[in-house]
């Protein structure tokens, strides 16, 4: 999260009616570079600033407690959906760590601002949230279409409402997510192919482009087998 609204909230909305959709997040290059390559840069400022510290840099990268520590750390809460959100932001931003040697002043959790709303749990389409604050990973059409490698199972048809790779509903929904604002961060600018793509050309797409359009992207995850795998899935 940062002032300059890094996170992963597009200016274009690539999920027009009918159209395959994928998740916000994977629109431009992969996060993992780009967030790590700026806590990096955050890490020498510190340095220059303070002088030696040792640190390490995370950003999904490694067996951190990220949702958890960012609730302590109070940057937000856990909503119901089981992703942090804070008023200003809502919830379309990764989290990112920098551990240090170094002792710093720290904020204390916030209050939990959900209320009385169920949004994310009534529009799940696998009802994937069972219960508040509870997401079953396995019904999960993010786990389905990135994690999963074998076939998803038959019982989920019909039910991923066009999403190929991952899933933004129970953030579209989510009431604080109306005021987070678009990013300003180029590289997750999606591939400018992307945009063109129509239904015909995903459900026909080749290697050559995969790789021309998600060379760069989170998409990569899938490779073009799972891609075609999930396109397939939601087609049929
Ligand atoms: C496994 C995983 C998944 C799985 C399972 C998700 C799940 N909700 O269980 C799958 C593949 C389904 C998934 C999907 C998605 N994920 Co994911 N995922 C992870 C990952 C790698 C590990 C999470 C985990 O299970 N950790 C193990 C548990 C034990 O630890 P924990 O998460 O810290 O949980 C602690 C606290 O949250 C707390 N806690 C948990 N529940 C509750 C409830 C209450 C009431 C309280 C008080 C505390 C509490 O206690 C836990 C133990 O300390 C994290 C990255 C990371 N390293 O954390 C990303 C991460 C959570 N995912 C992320 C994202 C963006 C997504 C998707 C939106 C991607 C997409 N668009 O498709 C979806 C959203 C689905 C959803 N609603 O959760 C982001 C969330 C950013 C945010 N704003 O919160 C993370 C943090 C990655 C990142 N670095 O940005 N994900
Ligand atoms: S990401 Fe989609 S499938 Fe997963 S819990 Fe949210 S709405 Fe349900
Ligand atoms: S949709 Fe409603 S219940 Fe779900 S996380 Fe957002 S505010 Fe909380």
């Amino acid at each position: 999260m940062s002032k300059d609204h890094s996170n992963n909230n597009p200016s274009s909305d690539e999920t027009s009616p009918g159209k395959l959709k994928i998740a916000k997040y994977a629109y431009g290059e992969d996060y993992h570079f780009v967030v790590k390559n700026r806590l990096k840069v955050f890490m020498e400022k510190i340095q220059d600033k303070i002088g030696h510290v040792n640190g390490r840099a995370f950003v999904d990268s490694a067996p951190v407690h990220e949702r958890a520590w960012a609730q302590k750390a109070g940057l937000g809460w856990i909503g119901k959906n089981s992703l942090l959100l804070n008023r200003n932001m809502g919830s379309f931003f990764f989290l990112a760590e920098l551990v240090m040697d170094i002792e710093l002043d720290y904020d204390g959790p916030i209050k939990d601002y959900c209320g009385s709303c169920t949004a994310c749990m009534d529009a799940c389409p696998t009802d994937a949230i069972p219960q508040p604050y509870v997401v079953d990973g396995s019904r999960c059409i993010s786990y389905f279409t990135i994690e999963l490698k074998a076939e998803i199972p038959l019982g989920q048809k019909g039910k991923f409402e066009n999403w190929v790779f991952g899933c933004d509903i129970c953030q579209d929904v989510c009431p604080w997510n109306r005021l987070s604002k678009p990013h300003s961060e180029p590289r997750f600018e999606p591939h400018p192919d992307l945009e063109k793509l129509k239904t015909e050309d995903w459900r026909e797409i080749t290697e050559e482009v995969f790789q021309r359009i998600f060379k760069k992207s989170a998409v990569k995850r899938t490779k073009l087998t799972g891609l075609k795998r999930n396109i397939d899935f939601v087609g049929k």
